[in-house]
């Protein structure tokens, strides 16, 4: 039986959308709130408040002073309070060079909030890592916490807060270092594309909405309507059977992200597609587009209509470059893009969310005041029973999206033992299961599928006719830099309950977790098996997460391991930084729910 649901004509149409908010061409931070202020004056007075000139947009020197505080900010009609660093949203871009020593004195000016900074991706001392409760307790209203540290890499990163929400409500910025050595390309100029998810609500009100109704923007439920199509095109009996399958998994097809447009308004450099922030260019300059994805909860896929773009690096190390039409950007990661815009004016920089529900935009042009005509969005993709990791083992065809279901245990598992004999060797090996996920309220979901899928560009990319980046197609320019064998393997399940809104590696939160413990100079293994219907962009603090390929050689250096459903990933981690690190999904709600880990280098 066929169970596959194709992307194209099956699709569920776009209803219009009233709730896709574009915002406003000129919205962003309107008023610095002064510690004191009293809120409710101060947001009468930010409607008639100038756009504040905000903090200089890139801060190089190496001893900066940062004020964390609270901004009003407008991008949708309603004034709203924000989080900022020195009025900024997003934060200042920070520029320096690899082998400066760096003081940065950050400043809480908040009321009533403790507040950090995390540098993304920077190797650095434990206690300069800004994770309160692992690196350190956190900066006090009032307070100012000194960070120093070397810079001993180079690349583009990012930092934002590790307290509470407020990485959601605005606190994150670019982290460039340029190289001690020249890159390995030349570039004529460059512009830094920071992506994000705004939303009006406050943070800490969309993570409980999240916990009571965590299907709130996926109302695109398959109707009627379309069952009878399906009827149309497969049978009655595939029709149904798939239908019903899903209902037994509790997901529909349609459930790609947690958060989508109805909630977000999607900003480019904190520009909503209605601003089209440009970026300049001269006709056949090589332009250097550095890419960080700063979002919360959005997958962007990202493309310029008429252009090829080259990709040099990713989470700021050097790949060999690859020529792609698109590509996919998880939560936390970062891609450097060279492209060569020459006969056209103006070309469209288009970043849409993973459901379809929305997009950030914005313009590359000769001049300000161009643009060039914005693509309508893909189809909604289905998910299919092999993005499950659930395939029914149809056995033979069906190539990277296919992996065959074997003995499942757990809940859905027994639900649909339609006896599969796996597709011979594609079908991967049956994973096993952590016994704490066995009888586990907070685990709905098991996987039977334990293919990395590295060659796979993911829902709703397959087979769009544009070449789409995947991990498989990318190896860093160097050889392993560790070069040992991992002396062990610690495997990990990427594990949650959708309805409740419940997160967890091996079903177990991070509330009631013992810490991950690796030995300070080992060279080990992680295996991460994504037992949920979610995908999940893993970041471990630290260390550098050197990603292997399928056949368990190192492929290529990352900060953050993209797990898309389906996926069974390892990489090699170097434990050579001492102290207590955090390690968790990066988006912000899954982290905060409970998958997250403490992983402790210790001698
Ligand atoms: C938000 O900005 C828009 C456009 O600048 C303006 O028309 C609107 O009045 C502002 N809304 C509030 C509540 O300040
Ligand atoms: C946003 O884009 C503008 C225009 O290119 C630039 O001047 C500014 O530095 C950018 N700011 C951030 C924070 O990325
Ligand atoms: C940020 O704001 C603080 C407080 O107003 C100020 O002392 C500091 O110089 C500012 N930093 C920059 C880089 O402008
Ligand atoms: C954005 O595009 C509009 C319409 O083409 C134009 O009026 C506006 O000036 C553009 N903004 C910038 C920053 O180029
Ligand atoms: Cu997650």
């Amino acid at each position: 039986m066929n169970t596959r649901i194709p992307p194209g004509p099956g699709a569920v149409p776009m209803p219009s959308r009233r709730l896709f908010v574009q915002g406003l061409a000129a919205g962003g931070v309107v008023a610095g709130i002064a510690a004191v202020g009293v809120p409710q004056r101060a947001l009468a007075a930010a409607t008639a408040a100038p756009r504040l000139a905000g903090a200089p947009a890139v801060l190089s020197d190496t001893r900066i002073e940062l004020a964390i505080g609270e901004s009003l900010a407008n991008f949708t009609g309603r004034t709203r309070p924000a989080i900022t660093v020195n009025g900024s949203l997003p934060a200042p871009i920070l520029r320096w060079r690899e082998g400066q020593t760096v003081d940065l004195f950050v400043r809480n000016t908040l009321e009533r909030h403790p507040t950090s900074i995390h540098w993304h991706g920077i190797l650095l001392p434990a206690n300069m890592d800004g994770v309160p409760g692992l690196s350190f307790n956190g900066i006090g209203p009032g307070e100012t916490y000194h960070y120093h540290f070397e810079l001993k890499q180079s690349g583009t990163y990012w930092y934002h807060s590790h307290s509470m929400f407020q990485e959601q409500a605005g606190l994150y910025g670019a982290l460039i270092i340029d190289p001690a050595e020249p890159a390995p390309y030349r570039h004529d100029r460059e512009h830094v594309i920071m992506l994000s998810d705004w939303t009006d609500m406050d943070p800490g009100a969309l993570f409980r909405r999240m916990k009571k109704l965590a299907e709130h923007d996926n109302y695109y439920k398959r109707t009627l309507p379309d069952f009878l199509r399906d009827v149309k095109r497969e049978g009655w009996s595939a029709a149904l059977s798939d239908r019903g399958m899903w209902g037994r998994m509790r997901m529909t097809p349609t459930d790609i992200s947690d958060i989508n447009a109805h909630t977000y308004t999607y900003l480019m450099n904190g520009t909503a597609p209605a601003g089209n922030w440009t970026g300049l260019f001269r006709s056949g300059e090589k332009v250097l587009l550095r890419f960080i994805n700063g979002a919360s909860m959005t997958y962007f896929d990202v493309r310029i209509p008429g252009l090829k773009m080259t990709v040099v690096a990713a989470d700021g190390q050097y790949i060999h470059p690859v020529s792609i039409d698109e590509f996919r950007i998880a939560p936390a990661e970062t891609y450097d893009v060279l492209v060569e815009p020459t006969g056209q004016d103006a070309f469209t920089i288009f970043c849409q969310d993973m459901g379809r529900t929305g997009y950030a935009a914005g313009t590359l042009a000769v001049r300000h005041g161009l643009q060039a005509p914005i693509p309508a969005r893909d189809p909604r993709p289905l998910l299919t029973m092999s993005d499950m990791g659930h395939d029914m083992g149809s056995g033979g065809h069906g190539g990277h999206d296919m992996a065959a279901m074997k003995g499942m245990e757990g809940g859905c598992g027994a639900s649909m033992g339609h006896g599969a004999h796996g597709g011979g060797d594609a079908a991967g090996k049956a994973p096993k299961h952590p016994a704490s996920e066995r009888n586990n309220p907070l685990v709905d979901m098991q996987s039977s599928a334990t293919e990395p899928k590295l060659d796979d560009p993911g829902i709703g990319l397959r087979d769009n006719g544009r070449q789409v980046l995947t991990y498989g197609a990318m190896r860093s320019l160097f050889e392993d830099p560790d070069g040992r064998e991992p002396s062990r393997e610690i495997e990990l399940h990427l594990t949650g309950h959708m309805e409740k809104f419940s997160w967890s590696f091996d079903g177990i939160p991070f509330a009631s977790a013992e810490p991950l413990r690796l030995n300070y100079g080992e060279r080990m293994r992680i295996v991460l098996v994504n037992d949920t219907m979610m995908q999940h962009p893993i970041h471990l603090h630290g260390v550098w997460s050197d990603l292997e390929n399928a056949q368990g050689e190192f492929q290529l250096r990352k900060h953050t391991i993209d797990m898309p459903p389906g996926t069974r990933r390892s990489y090699r981690v170097r434990a050579d930084a001492l102290g207590r690190w955090a390690y968790h999904c990066h988006l912000l709600y899954h982290m905060e729910a409970g998958m997250m880990r403490e992983v402790r280098i210790e001698e």
